[in-house]
């Protein structure tokens, strides 16, 4: 179930502990989530380019949210949208939440970090909630390259390595990692539908 906030007002209010899921538009939050909680289809497709985005909550078994924010950057993003987005996503990062327990940060495993990243994760740091990488689209990348990737650009994260996850949300791959984070965060353990649990 999900529910949407276009500002801060309709934040829920229920108190339960909170996962950020941040990135650029299309590196892959929509589908991680969807993945993590086990579903095929896409919630919530690519947002067309000028229309108001929205934070979208999803409930995890009534006992925690994922939460799946605007995409920022984007050089096809104009200014105009950007303006959109950058008050509602402060609105929700900063100003001590109470109930956001924890943020991942997702990078397409393709690109590897790039200024916004870096900024967004020292920004994280300074409100001082804990936040975590994960590199989407690992299927995309050879063993050869991935093992390069994977090497290189964790050192450049101003985060230590158990803090930084590489996953595909079409194999599964990966993703029992960041289940882990978000069962110490929230404490609820995410399951495949069929009650196994999520793929390594
Ligand atoms: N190969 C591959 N493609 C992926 C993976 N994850 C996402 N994609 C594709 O990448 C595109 C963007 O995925 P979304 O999940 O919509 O990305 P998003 O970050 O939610 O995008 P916005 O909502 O626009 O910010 C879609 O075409 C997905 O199918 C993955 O793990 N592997
Ligand atoms: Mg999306």
């Amino acid at each position: 179930m999900a529910h949407d906030a276009a500002g801060a007002a309709q934040f829920p209010g229920d108190g339960l502990p909170e996962v950020a899921v941040a990135g650029r538009s299309n590196v892959g939050k929509s589908s991680f989530i969807n993945a993590l909680l086990g579903r095929r289809k896409l919630a919530r497709s690519s947002t067309t380019p000028g229309k108001t985005r929205r934070i979208h909550f999803y409930r995890v078994e009534e006992r925690a949210y994922l939460v799946d924010l605007p995409g920022y950057g984007y050089a096809a993003v104009g200014r105009q949208e950007r303006r959109g987005w950058r008050p509602l996503v402060e609105s929700y990062l900063r100003g001590g939440r109470a109930s956001l327990r924890g943020a991942i940060l997702l990078i397409d495993s393709r690109r590897g970090p790039q200024r916004e990243e870096l900024d967004l994760l020292r920004w994280l740091a300074a409100e001082g909630i804990d936040a975590r990488a994960v590199f989407t689209k690992s299927d995309k990348l050879k063993a050869a390259a991935l093992a390069e990737r994977r090497a290189s650009w964790a050192e450049r994260l101003p985060l230590p390595g158990a803090d930084i996850a590489w996953v595909s949300s079409r194999s599964g791959r990966g993703l029992a990692e960041p289940g882990r984070w978000i069962a110490a965060w929230t404490g609820v353990t995410l399951r495949r539908p069929d009650g196994a649990p999520l793929l390594n």
